[in-house]
Formats: C-alpha cells, sequence, structure tokens
C-alpha cells in the first residue's frame, strides 16, 4: 500500500530520471545529447499514460496536452526543465514536470475535465550548460528566441545550430514554436527553492514573489606563456594571477548589497602545465541581483577593475556576453491563488524571491507567471546532495492540484 496519493510515483519516476546521464559517476544532462532524447521520451510516455497528447517541438521541448472541457479553452502552462547542470541534484527542474504529471494522471482517473487545458512543457535548455546560453526552450514558445544562439558553441566547437540537425531538428522551425500572444492564459512553475530560506522558517512550501535577472559573461585575459624557472616574478605576465585578482575583487564587490550575487563557476589556466607560466586565462561570471540595475551596476565596477588590473599586468582582456535575463515579478493574483492552495493544504506559507533563474521568468513576456518554492534539504541544489522530503512532495503536488483545478484565467 503506497504511503502517499502522489509521492511514492513521483519519486520513482525522479529516480528513474536521475539515472539518465552522460556520466557514469555523476547527474549530467545536457542539451541536444542522447540523455535529452531518453529523458523526453521517458516522460513522454508517462504523459501518454496519464491521457496526455504529446508533441516533441523543434525546440527540443517535450509538451504534453490535456484537453479542456471545451474545445478553444484557455490553456493553463505548466512545467520545468528536464536538463541539468554538471553534477546536478535530480530534483532541479525535474520536481517541476513531475509535479503536474502527477496531478493530470489524478485528474485523469477520476475523469475531469477543466474549464481550461493544460499544457505541460518538459523544457530544454533552462540551465545552458552545454553551450553558455540557457533558457532556449522556453524561449522559443515565449517566441523570443534569437537564432544568433545558434552559432554558440560547446567545448568541442560544435554549434548549437548543427547540434540541432545531428539531434534531428531543424532550427528554421524553431519559430514556429511560439505560441500567439493571449493563448496561453498561466503558466505556473513548481521548483525547489535551491537556498535554505524555507527549511529556516520551518515551512514546507512557498510563493515566489520575483526571480532575480542573472548575467553570463565569458572573460579571457591574455599575457605571455613563459618558463616557470627563469622568468623573474616581477617580469611576468601572468594571466591567472589578474583571474585571480579578479574573483577576489567579484566577491568583495557583491559582498554586502541584499539579492546581489557574483560568482566565478568555470576557470581554465592554459595552457594548463605545472612548469608554465599561464599565458591565458579564461573564467565565466555569472552576475545577479532581484533589479537588473544593482546588477548592472556591480558588473560595470568589475569591468573596470578587470581592464585596470590587465593594464597594470601589461595583459588584454576580452569579454563575450553568454546570457543575460531581465529581474521579473510574478502576477500578484496569481500569487494569492498559489497561497490559497498551500494554505488548503493545511499548512502555513511564505512569499520569498527567487535568486534562481527559472523558464517562468522566460516566460513572462506571454503570459502571466506564478511559481511555488518547495523546500530542500538544507537549501542545497546544483549538487548531488540535493534531497526533499517525500512528505514535502506530497503537499506541494496537493498544492499544485488545487491551483490547477481552481485555476481562473486573470488580466
Ligand atoms: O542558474 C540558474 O539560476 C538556474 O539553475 N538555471
Ligand atoms: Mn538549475
Ligand atoms: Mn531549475
Amino acid at each position: 500500500m503506497p504511503a502517499f496519493r502522489f509521492a511514492d510515483r513521483m519519486l520513482e519516476q525522479l529516480d528513474a530520471l536521475g539515472r539518465i546521464s552522460e556520466s557514469p559517476d555523476f547527474l549530467c544532462r545536457t542539451f541536444l545529447t542522447p540523455e535529452h532524447r531518453t529523458a523526453h521520451e521517458t516522460v513522454a510516455g508517462w504523459m501518454r499514460e496519464a491521457g496526455m497528447t504529446v508533441e516533441h517541438d523543434a525546440a527540443g521541448n517535450v509538451v504534453g496536452r490535456y484537453a479542456g472541457a471545451s474545445s478553444g479553452a484557455p490553456v493553463l502552462m505548466t512545467g520545468s526543465h528536464l536538463d541539468t547542470v554538471r553534477n546536478a541534484g535530480k530534483y532541479d527542474g525535474m520536481l517541476g514536470v513531475i509535479a503536474p504529471l502527477a496531478c493530470v494522471a489524478d485528474l485523469n482517473r477520476r475523469g475531469v475535465r477543466l474549464p481550461h487545458a493544460i499544457e505541460l512543457v518538459g523544457f530544454a535548455n533552462e540551465e545552458g550548460t552545454r553551450f553558455g546560453d540557457a533558457m532556449a526552450g522556453s524561449r522559443a514558445i515565449a517566441g523570443t528566441f534569437d537564432a544568433a544562439t545558434l552559432a554558440k558553441t560547446d567545448r568541442q566547437g560544435v554549434s548549437m545550430g548543427d547540434a540541432y540537425k545531428a539531434f534531428g531538428l531543424d532550427p528554421a522551425k524553431i519559430g514556429g514554436c511560439a505560441r500567439k500572444p493571449g493563448s496561453i492564459a498561466a503558466f505556473m512553475e513548481l521548483h525547489i527553492e535551491q537556498g535554505p530560506v524555507l527549511e529556516n522558517n520551518g515551512l514546507a512550501l512557498g510563493v515566489v514573489t520575483a526571480i532575480s535577472g542573472a548575467r553570463r559573461i565569458r572573460v579571457e585575459i591574455t599575457g605571455l606563456a613563459g618558463h616557470a624557472g627563469t622568468v623573474p616574478m616581477g617580469q611576468r605576465q601572468d594571466a591567472l594571477v589578474a583571474a585571480a585578482e579578479t574573483v577576489s575583487f567579484i566577491e568583495r564587490r557583491c559582498t554586502g548589497t541584499e539579492t546581489l550575487v557574483g560568482t566565478v563557476g568555470m576557470m581554465e589556466a592554459l595552457p594548463g602545465a605545472m612548469n608554465v607560466i599561464p599565458g591565458r586565462a579564461v573564467f565565466s561570471v555569472d552576475i545577479r541581483a532581484g533589479d537588473d540595475a544593482t546588477r548592472d551596476a556591480a558588473w560595470a565596477d568589475i569591468e573596470t577593475e578587470i581592464r585596470a588590473i590587465c593594464s597594470r599586468r601589461r595583459l588584454t582582456v576580452a569579454f563575450t556576453d553568454l546570457y543575460r535575463s531581465t529581474a521579473t515579478p510574478c502576477h500578484p493574483a496569481l500569487m494569492d491563488a498559489a497561497e490559497a492552495a498551500i494554505t488548503a493544504q493545511g499548512v502555513t506559507t511564505m512569499r520569498l524571491p527567487s535568486g534562481a533563474g527559472h523558464d517562468a521568468a522566460t516566460l513572462a513576456p506571454l503570459c502571466p507567471i506564478a511559481m511555488i518554492f518547495m523546500r530542500c534539504t538544507r537549501g542545497i541544489s546544483h549538487n548531488p546532495l540535493e534531497a526533499v522530503i517525500p512528505e514535502d512532495v506530497e503537499l506541494a503536488t496537493g498544492a499544485l492540484l488545487h491551483f490547477i483545478e481552481n485555476f481562473r484565467p486573470v488580466n
């Protein structure tokens, strides 16, 4: 006898998706790879079992549809991403696909048709792990996909456009994924919080108020490679030392301002030999804040400081913008509906911003958006230690089902 109405099956499905990885050693499932296809086809099978029709769209998303009581009914869209970061946890994104799937399966079991249709999307490339640029799947649906993105290349030099073709998709058809304005009544995303706030407040679920806007920049510092044993310390043009100074400055500049965060997640010292002074340093900067002005002011200071460090050390520097998203508020009436759905589960809740980016923010130009956060253990995410409490999964899915069943379009 299952312990829960939803969570037992859901946790099995999340475990199954957690085993679909490019590496036997850790979870990594990136854009336009065989593992992308396997995960999407697995979810498509579950969608069909739940009574949905399924489409794999030209952008690489998997889209399930549960018709409403009448044709032409407005559409409530929900979902999240099925791709992951490297060495990922198995709930970031996937929870937001498996929970609505459980909701639709329950509606289908009960023979319930709602005044609105439900579209459940497993988005592609929310993380941007392979090409740096993120949100390709949700941008395609929102109608904001930029074809210039197709020129972005992965570490092997493969462009996104070529990867689409190798995957069997025609990038020229991505524009056709765009939903017409007004065709989607709202988008609701359930996601783990990926931070400690809910847990610190002893709460299982929260209502998201706004989603931070992020910028990702690639920085390449060039000096002069040299012999580690012969070049005196005062005569070096060491690119890695300049990069190290930069990382410390980023931490100082981003500390002390509410919602502002700065991260250097990737760093390469080239040519990468122990007895060679690094002639090049290539690294990523991820900078975010609750409002774009705070974020952009911080980046302006960081860029100025990098240029000063390089000038002092007789180095050159090049910046490449990889990704940019804007800080996005959630819809007030949908936040109220989400709060009502949570309290209907017999628990209290709170409202909180999201420091993480989400497909929901990308869909904001298309329709009103809302998010429900679910507690994750110690707030850990983007890490295989990511963990959830089955009772929370049950509560979150009950709240999501309440939101879905009671949804009414907002203006
Ligand atoms: O980076 C993010 O905020 C999200 O995990 N893509
Ligand atoms: Mn993530
Ligand atoms: Mn995510």
